[in-house]
């Protein structure tokens, strides 16, 4: 079997998720009538220190209900440059929520709050009005780096200083909270919102988790109506997100002391470079044209030895640990990168 290293959201569920997506109690929730759903919510809610919580299938759909219920009609959203929402999620934000980016360069995915500060709109009839300001934590691009409660903090004062709220995609939060030492509700106490996913390293197999207080839930349960994403008989996913939330958080640590181990080894690779204080998680990225070749092309020849990788950009290859990842799969991984680099550099003459 390939080693797939392309992303945690291809983890299937355990054992004790088909179990308990057997035996779930389920009803229509768009009714408001599942009771494994409710309990997902609730104990989601609770786990983040917010008063209610709301199931969505994808943490895309997640961070668009939320886009929908902080903002109007025109607002401006502030992000950082590389940020998911702005990068990976299709412009839905623009399709569906008519609102502007305003997109600001991160440090390693953090964004400076002098320059938050700065980019909120005064009231003036030539401006948009600046509706929400939006963190990644961890930081997907940036190499799954974590923002730091200080840092979070920092953000979430100046924003409501000016009366805007602040969104946490927090897809990958409980690996931040982990790499910190800190509980995970800590790290959104002072946003307004904050999303999770249930289907990346936790390994259920759909659903995200979106918190916030019960005022903004409603108006983010309706967005999620608007956007197709009332689902009835969610119970059996909710089951397993239980499980997930349960059973799955502490076992991340060993993701990332994997994803360590794969730093460490292509750190002495020939032909490639890896910045290694970037690597605080479950994600390794590395660069490719120490050797020569385009990351696209790296990628196609690591899968002939059966690693699967994904191309981050042309020079940038993600490699991402997870539960089917073993310390002999990272062994085996960075081998075949040394591999691919060697012949690479050969060729180079
Ligand atoms: N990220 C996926 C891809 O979409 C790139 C991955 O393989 O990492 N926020 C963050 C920070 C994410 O990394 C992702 C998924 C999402 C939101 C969206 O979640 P889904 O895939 O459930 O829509």
């Amino acid at each position: 079997m390939a080693i797939d290293l392309r992303s945690d959201t291809v983890t299937r569920p355990t054992e004790a998720m088909y179990a308990a997506i057997a035996s779930a109690p389920v009803g229509d929730d768009v009714m408001g009538e599942d009771p494994t759903v409710r309990r997902l919510e609730e104990v989601a809610a609770a786990r983040l220190g917010k008063e209610a919580g709301l199931l969505l299938p994808s943490g895309t759909m997640a961070n668009l209900a939320t886009l929908m219920a902080h903002t109007r009609r025109g607002d401006e959203v502030i992000l950082e440059a590389e940020s998911h929402i702005f990068y990976y999620e299709a412009a839905g934000m623009a399709v569906a929520g008519s609102l502007m980016p305003r997109t600001l360069r991160g440090h390693h995915g953090a964004l400076d709050p002098d320059e938050v500060a700065a980019a909120i709109r005064t009231d003036d009839v030539h401006f948009p009005r600046t509706g929400l300001v939006c963190l990644e934590n961890t930081h997907n691009r940036a190499g799954g780096t974590v923002l730091s409660l200080e840092q979070t903090r920092a953000v979430c004062a100046v924003a409501h200083a000016a009366g805007v709220p602040v969104h946490v995609d927090g897809a990958r939060i409980f690996n931040a909270a982990l790499a910190l030492g800190v509980d995970a509700a800590a790290l959104v106490a002072d946003a307004d919102s904050a999303m999770f996913s249930l289907s990346k390293g936790l390994s259920a197999p759909v659903g995200s988790v979106l918190v916030g207080s019960a005022a903004f839930i409603a108006a983010a349960r309706r967005a999620r109506k608007l956007l197709g994403g009332g689902m009835r008989q969610a119970g059996i996913l909710a089951a397993a997100g239980l499980v997930a939330l349960e059973q799955m958080v502490d076992r991340l640590a060993e993701d990332h002391a994997h994803a360590r181990l794969l730093a460490e080894r292509l750190a002495a690779v020939p032909g490639v470079a890896v910045d290694l204080a970037t690597v605080q998680t479950n994600i390794v990225n590395f660069r490719t044209q120490p050797c020569g070749l385009e990351a696209p092309a790296f990628v196609a020849r690591l899968r002939e030895r059966g690693v699967l990788a994904g191309a981050r950009d042309a020079r940038t290859i993600r490699l991402v640990t997870h539960r089917h990842i073993g310390a002999a799969d990272v062994e085996a991984a960075a081998a075949a990168v040394r591999a691919v680099a060697a012949t690479a550099l050969a060729a180079l003459g």
